[in-house]
C-alpha cells in the first residue's frame, strides 16, 4: 500500500517529517519538483495545522506552503475562510465557535461541536454552501479537496478495486467541483497522467491523541472522504499523550479528556462512516525509551517501515495493496472480497491495532528472538517499554495478528513463532514478507483488539484494559472537578455552553458513558465504548423556545432558563419528577 500520510496538529507535523525525508541524495542537488522526491515506500504527505504561528516558527523550514505548490507542504486548516466570511460571522454570533481559531487548547470537544453544527444547523448549511460554492463544510472539505485528494488516486477518478460501480455512482452523485474561490489560490501541481501511478491508494493520519487540532480533525476529514469514496481505505495512527504536564503546561487530566473524547468518537463510528482502523501508540512508553520527541518520531517511522515496504518477497502474492489490507482489518472470516465487503458494511466499530516492533542484525536469523522482541516473552504482560509493544497489551488476547516482516524467513516458521506466542490459530495470522535491506531483519506485528474477555484485567499493570481504565478515570475526574474550565471557554455563547453542559454532565452524557466504559473494562466486555454520542445531537436537542432564549441577548432570561433546567435536573436526580 502507498499511503498519503496526513500529519495533523503540532505532533502530527513532527511525526510526519521522517516519512517524507528524501532518500535519494542525488535528487537533493537538482532542482526537482518536490513531488518527485524518493521517500520510503514512495509515500506522499501533507501537514495540516490550525496555528499559523506554528508553521511560521519552523526553524528548519521543512514544510513549505502547499497552496503555492511547495512540497513537502503544510496547509492551514482554515486557509479557505476569509476574514469577513459570513458563515464564520454567523457561527461566531450564534455559537461562539471560530473557523479561524488558532489552535484548540487541547480541547477535542471544540472541533467535535463545531463539525456537528455544520451537519445540523440548516441556516449555517445554507450559508456555507452559498459562500463556499457547494462545500458542506468550510474546513474539512477544504483540507480534503485542496490538501489531500490531489495526492491520491481519487484525484483522477482512479478508484478502489471492489464495488467500483457503487463507488463511481456515489461519486458522481456527491462529488462537487472545487469552488472558484478556492481554485484561484491553487498553483497547478505537476500531477499529469503518468504521475497517476505515483499517487496514494489510502490515507494514514498521524496525530497526537491529547491535543485539539490533531484529534479533532480525523473524524470530520474522514467523513468528507467518505462522501467522495465510501470505501477508500483510511487508517489513523494516534499517539496517546504521555503522563505529567506537556510543554505549554496542559494538565494530564485535560489531555486525557481530549484523548478519551477523540478515542470514543473514532471507535464508535460505524464501518463505512469513519476510519478503517486505529493504530495506537503510547507516548509514555516511547518517552521512557527515548530522550526527546524527535527521537520518538524517528522510532515511529522505523516501526512503520515494514508496513510501507513495497518490495514484496519474491513469489509472495501482492497482498498488501491498501484495499486488501482494509478488508483484512475488518475481516469477518468471509471467503471472498464481495462477501467481506458486505460484512464490513454491517455496522461494526473499527478495530484497535497495537503495533509491536523489533529489529535485530541480519546475521542473527533467530525468528523466536525476533517475535519475542516484538511481543515480549510468553507470560510477560507488563513489560511497558522493555520489549517492542508500543502500547500496553496482552498479545494472547488478540483476535488476529498482521505480521510485516523483513528478512529471509519461511512462511510456516513465521506463523508458528507467532502462534506459539499469541495462541492464535494459523488462519488468524496474516503474514506479509518483504525484502528489507539485508543489513538487519525486523518485524512489525499489528495485534487486532488485544484485550477483553477477562474480569479484573484492568488491575494488571501493562494490559490495554489497565491503560484505558487509567485515562478514562482521569478524564472523569477532570470533568467532575473542572466544570467552570470546560464550560466557560472564552468564546462560547450561552447556547453552546448549554449543549456542552448536557454533553458532559446530563444523565446519559459522556461522563455517564465513561463510567459505563470503566465497568465494561472491569468486567472484560468488548468493546468498551458502545454508543456514538453527540454534543448537538437529537438526544440533547433544546426546544425551539429554549434555543431562542439562549441566542437572545437578554441575560435575565438566560439565567432563568438555566436555573429552571438545573432545578429540573436536581429534581429528576432525586426521583421527585420524571
Ligand atoms: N510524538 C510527538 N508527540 C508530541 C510532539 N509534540 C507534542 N507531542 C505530544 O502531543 C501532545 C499535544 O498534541 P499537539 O499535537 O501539540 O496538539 P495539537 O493537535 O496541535 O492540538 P492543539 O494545539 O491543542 O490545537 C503533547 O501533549 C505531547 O504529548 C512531537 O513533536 N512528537
Ligand atoms: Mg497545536
Amino acid at each position: 500500500m502507498k499511503p498519503c500520510i496526513v500529519g495533523i496538529g503540532g505532533a502530527g507535523g513532527s511525526m510526519l517529517k521522517p516519512f517524507l525525508q528524501n532518500l535519494d541524495l542525488n535528487l537533493m542537488i537538482h532542482d526537482f519538483a518536490g513531488n518527485d522526491r524518493l521517500t520510503y515506500g514512495d509515500v506522499k504527505g501533507i501537514w495540516l495545522e490550525s496555528q499559523t504561528a506554528d508553521v511560521e516558527k519552523q526553524k528548519d523550514h521543512y514544510y513549505g506552503n502547499s497552496i503555492k505548490g511547495q512540497y513537502p507542504g503544510y496547509l492551514i486548516c482554515h486557509g479557505g475562510v476569509n476574514e469577513d466570511s459570513s458563515t464564520n460571522t454567523f457561527l461566531k454570533n450564534k455559537y461562539g465557535f471560530d473557523l479561524k481559531a488558532q489552535g484548540y487548547d487541547r480541547r477535542a470537544e471544540y472541533l467535535k461541536g463545531l463539525f456537528e453544527i455544520f451537519e445540523l444547523d440548516e441556516n449555517l448549511k445554507r450559508l456555507c454552501s452559498h459562500e463556499f460554492g457547494g462545500y458542506d463544510n468550510a474546513l474539512s472539505d477544504y483540507m480534503w479537496k485542496i490538501g489531500i485528494r490531489p495526492l491520491t488516486i481519487i484525484s483522477t477518478g482512479g478508484s478502489t478495486s471492489v464495488k467500483d460501480e457503487t463507488v463511481s455512482s456515489a461519486k458522481s452523485k456527491r462529488s462537487k467541483p472545487l469552488p472558484e474561490l478556492l481554485r484561484c489560490f491553487l498553483k497547478p501541481r505537476n500531477l499529469n497522467s503518468d504521475q497517476n501511478t505515483k499517487r496514494c491508494d489510502c490515507i494514514l493520519f498521524l496525530a497526537s491523541l491529547g491535543g485539539g487540532t490533531g484529534t479533532g480533525f480525523i473524524n470530520p476529514i474522514s467523513s468528507a472522504v467518505r462522501l467522495d469514496e465510501p470505501i477508500f481505505p483510511i487508517f489513523a495512527l494516534g499517539m496517546l499523550t504521555e503522563k505529567g504536564e506537556d510543554s505549554p503546561q496542559t494538565s494530564e487530566g485535560q489531555r486525557d479528556l481530549a484523548a478519551v473524547i477523540a478515542l470514543y468518537d473514532l471507535l464508535t463510528k460505524e464501518s463505512g462512516k469513519g476510519i478503517d482502523g486505529l493504530i495506537l501508540m503510547d507516548g509514555q512508553i516511547l518517552k521512557e525509551r527515548f530522550e526527546n520527541y524527535s527521537a520518538m518520531d524517528g522510532m515511529i517511522y522505523e516501526a512503520m517501515k515494514p508496513l510501507l515496504d513495497i518490495r514484496n518477497y519474491p513469489g509472495d502474492e501482492q497482498q498488501d495493496e491498501a484495499q486488501a489490507f482494509r478488508r483484512v482489518l475488518w475481516d469477518r472470516d468471509a471467503k471472498n472480497p464481495m462477501e467481506q465487503e458486505d460484512a464490513i458494511q454491517k455496522r461494526l466499530f473499527p478495530p484497535v491495532l497495537i503495533p509491536c516492533y523489533y529489529t535485530q542484525p541480519d546475521w542473527n536469523g533467530d525468528l523466536k528472538s525476533l517475535v519475542e522482541g516484538a511481543l515480549g516473552k510468553k507470560g510477560h504482560v507488563s513489560s511497558l517499554g522493555l520489549d517492542g509493544r508500543l502500547f500496553p497489551c496482552d498479545p494472547e488476547k488478540a483476535e488476529r495478528a498482521l505480521v510485516f516482516i523483513r528478512g529471509f524467513f519461511e512462511l510456516t516458521e513465521i506463523k508458528k513463532a507467532v502462534m506459539d506466542r499469541t495462541g492464535l490459530s494459523e488462519g488468524k495470522i496474516k503474514v506479509y514478507r518483504k525484502l528489507g535491506d539485508s543489513r538487519s531483519e525486523d518485524v512489525l506485528i499489528l495485534l487486532r483488539n488485544p484485550y477483553g474477555g477477562e474480569i479484573g484485567a484492568h488491575k494488571d499493570k501493562g494490559t490495554l484494559e489497565w491503560r484505558f481504565h487509567d485515562i478514562i478515570a482521569e478524564s472523569i475526574e477532570y470533568i467532575e472537578k473542572n466544570e467552570m474550565n470546560i464550560l466557560s471557554y472564552h468564546s462560547y455563547k450561552p447556547l453552546t455552553k448549554e449543549y456542552m453542559w448536557k454533553y458532559f454532565y446530563q444523565s446519559g452524557g459522556i461522563k455517564d458513558q465513561l463510567y459505563k466504559s470503566l465497568k465494561y473494562l472491569e468486567s472484560g466486555r468488548k468493546p468498551f465504548f458502545c454508543r456514538e454520542l453527540r454534543i448537538f445531537g437529537e438526544s440533547a436537542k433544546l426546544s425551539q423556545a429554549e434555543e431562542q432564549i439562549m441566542v437572545s441577548t437578554n441575560l435575565e432570561e438566560q439565567i432563568t432558563c438555566i436555573s429552571r433546567r438545573e432545578a429540573e435536573r436536581l429534581l429528576m436526580e432525586k426521583g421527585i419528577i420524571h
